[in-house]
């Protein structure tokens, strides 16, 4: 923001007190829209930026940008992809250990007093050996892989296209993925094409020693499938960073000691957040300069 401020008109809509007033006086004027993922970008708005021709947007996900209808306008659109890619797959593998070992119920062990009172806590499982399907192999999801083997897991994809210099075996159907394997960690953007796809059929595929990671979108999984399953014991644990209607997560799954919840948060570290604003920064120079955009969408 620093940075703005310093060389930009800036025209903050999230500090106004009226939008609609702030749209009509300045949405003529304005160029550039920096935004988030989290926070989107409408068509509604789109319509009422007559000279827009850049929406730079943290985060990697573009699901909540309205895409398409900028280019049909011819207004570009740039992401933050690459410089998260190693935070959010170190938040996969936490998540996927500490549900496969019971890091939590682990703790809360120690701290209630369980440990001096009944003794070691009960066993849990091993990871390695495992067989992991990962769901959407790009950039995050080939991140998770490069950690997954060094944990000794077996791993296969789910994706639209073979990737042919991947040794990984690829499944073109997800509910075959899910019998195939122990652990299933979506790295799936949202958005239409991919909308629930992770439903009833494939969380059962899974089955009862089986566990659900998602560092993707909550678009992607039925949450009420997946409250149902865990809840009569056809799944034996989820790892979620995402959720369907964030920040708002079901009293079902917060009462869950077989799940392990974060919020929405894998790219949160001061570090690369710090490195994706930058880059949302660095495309706006890049477009007021003339270059060409650094990630575009
Ligand atoms: C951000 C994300 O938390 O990059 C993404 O798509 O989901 C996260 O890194 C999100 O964009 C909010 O800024």
């Amino acid at each position: 923001m620093a940075e703005l401020e310093d060389l930009y008109i800036l025209h903050r809509l999230d500090q106004a007190t009226d939008s609609d007033v702030l749209i009509a006086n300045f949405g003529e004027k304005i160029e550039v829209v920096v935004t988030s993922n989290g926070v989107g970008f409408s068509r509604e708005l789109l319509d009422r930026l007559p000279n827009l021709k850049l929406v730079s947007s943290q985060g990697v996900g573009t699901d909540g940008l309205c895409v398409e209808a900028c280019k049909a306008r011819g207004v570009h659109v740039a992401n933050t992809p690459d410089v998260l890619n190693d935070d959010v797959a170190d938040m996969a593998l936490m998540l996927l250990l500490a549900t496969v070992r019971r890091l939590l119920p682990g703790d809360r062990w120690v701290r209630g007093g369980h440990w001096v009172r009944d003794g070691m806590m009960p066993l849990n499982r091993c990871v390695r050996g495992k067989r992991l399907g990962i769901a959407g192999l790009g950039r995050i999801g080939k991140a998770i892989a490069h950690r997954a083997e060094a944990f000794g897991l077996d791993i296969a994809y789910y994706g639209r296209r073979e990737q042919p210099e991947v040794d990984y075996p690829w499944y073109d159907d997800l509910q075959a993925l899910a019998e195939d394997v122990d652990i299933l960690v979506v790295a799936l953007p949202g958005g239409e094409p991919t909308h629930r796809l992770v439903g009833r059929s494939v969380l059962e595929a899974l089955g009862p020693d089986g566990y659900l990671v998602n560092i993707g979108r909550g678009s992607v999984v039925d949450e009420p499938d997946l409250v149902e399953v865990l809840s009569s014991g056809m799944l034996a644990g989820a790892g979620l960073d995402v959720f369907a209607d964030e920040p708002n997560v079901p009293q079902a799954l917060l009462d869950m000691d077989n799940v392990v919840l974060q919020p929405h948060c894998a790219s949160g570290t001061e570090e690369t957040r710090h490195a994706m604003a930058q880059l949302v920064v660095d495309n706006v120079a890049a477009y007021f300069s003339g270059s060409p955009l650094l990630t575009p969408v």
